[in-house]
């Protein structure tokens, strides 16, 4: 055969099989078509409870449902999570005792979740502490599996002081705040995700040595997001797992319940610094947060409380990370904070900043 029989040959050859995979391709592409149509078609369909309840990809969200009447009034009767962050505690060491009980918790206007709550809720209390105090755990397991809790801010064999407590039983540990900045402490008994997702994390606070300036307020702000197997209006949510590892949540929240501080504004002063303190329990999503109407003054990315950004729009939080931002608001007005990731404010991750104690509604 001549050389240029034989690239012939190949060219031809070559042709065939290109032909070939582009059937084979348009052939999968039909297939998978043809399965999405299924799981579109009417009689797989769920029935959709709210009119805000969609299926995606065969996967039921609630994103958004809520039962009827003005979720606005009903986010009004609940009592928000406080977000000022609590006064320190003299002395060298701060016991803190929680209690983990399987409670119903409200996670947004008329919707209820079974979940597994550090001293009773989600997130748990927060825990303020000066660098070099002493914090002394004692968590006592109130629920009807094993539970553990891990601190971000300590340094400790977690094998020893992280390990599982069954029910009825109690551990205690100790650990010298050494890190300054905000920390997130959750359950760490597997699946990780599932114990985070149902509720069980909390933030520590441990302010530098040399005190940070001094502000007028100081709020702390848990993110966390929420994946409901149900819409839980009429009866409370349970944990969806498999939304869970797809991080398809229902609702995204700041201390839990979504928009609750659109319902009660925290408040500032013109011209005074504010302070927050984000910790980010997750599961799995990121935090990017910004306040509308402004440009953080000074942002400690990842809690590092020597090397603060200054003049910051958006700043990211990770899962299991924390950041400390401060604004100074001279204008009057409604400044919503919000995370800039937008799903996670139509989700409900959004209050509102109420400089100056002004009247009306806000823009987000
Ligand atoms: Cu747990």
């Amino acid at each position: 055969m001549t050389y240029a029989k034989v690239s012939l040959t190949l060219v031809v050859l070559s042709l065939v099989a290109a032909f070939t995979a582009a059937i084979f391709a348009l052939d999968s592409v039909d297939a998978a078509r043809s399965a999405q149509d299924k799981q579109r078609s009417p009689a797989t369909e769920p029935m959709a409870h709210e009119a805000a309840s969609t299926a995606v990809g065969g996967v039921q969200s609630y994103a958004g449902a809520t039962p009827a009447g003005n979720p606005d009034t009903i986010a009004a009767s609940q009592a928000p999570f406080p977000a000022e962050l609590p006064p320190l505690h003299a002395g060298r060491v701060l016991p803190v005792r929680i209690t983990l009980k399987d409670v119903t918790v409200p996670i947004a206007p008329g919707v209820r979740y079974r979940a597994w709550g550090f001293d009773g809720g989600a997130p748990g209390p927060v825990v303020h502490v000066r660098q070099g105090q002493t914090v002394r755990i004692t968590l006592t397991n109130g629920g009807a599996i094993p539970h553990s809790i891990d601190f971000h801010a300590a340094r400790i064999a977690p094998n020893v002081a992280f390990r599982d407590v069954e029910p009825g039983k109690s551990i205690t540990y100790s650990f010298r705040a050494n890190d300054p900045g905000v920390f997130v402490y959750h359950c760490g008994t597997k699946p990780v995700l599932a114990h985070i997702a149902n509720g069980m994390y909390g933030a520590i606070v441990v302010d530098p040595a040399k005190p940070l300036p001094p502000s007028h307020h100081q709020y702390v702000l848990v993110a966390s997001e929420w994946y409901l197997d149900s819409p839980g209006t009429s009866e409370p949510a349970s944990l969806d797992m498999t939304k869970a590892r797809l991080m398809m949540p229902d609702w995204v929240t700041f201390n839990g319940y979504a928009g609750q501080y659109k319902a009660h504004p925290l408040e500032a002063d013109p011209g005074h610094l504010v302070r927050f303190y984000v910790a980010n329990a997750g599961p799995s999503l990121v935090t990017a947060f910004h306040v509308v109407g402004t440009i953080f003054s000074r942002v400690y990315p990842e809690g590092d409380m020597t090397h603060p950004l200054t003049g910051v729009q958006t700043s990211d939080v990770p899962a299991g990370g924390g950041a400390v931002f401060e604004v100074k608001i001279d204008q009057p007005g409604l400044y919503p904070f919000v995370n800039h990731s937008f799903a996670s404010v139509d989700m409900g991750q959004v209050g509102i900043l109420n400089v100056g104690d002004v009247e009306g509604t806000a823009s987000h």
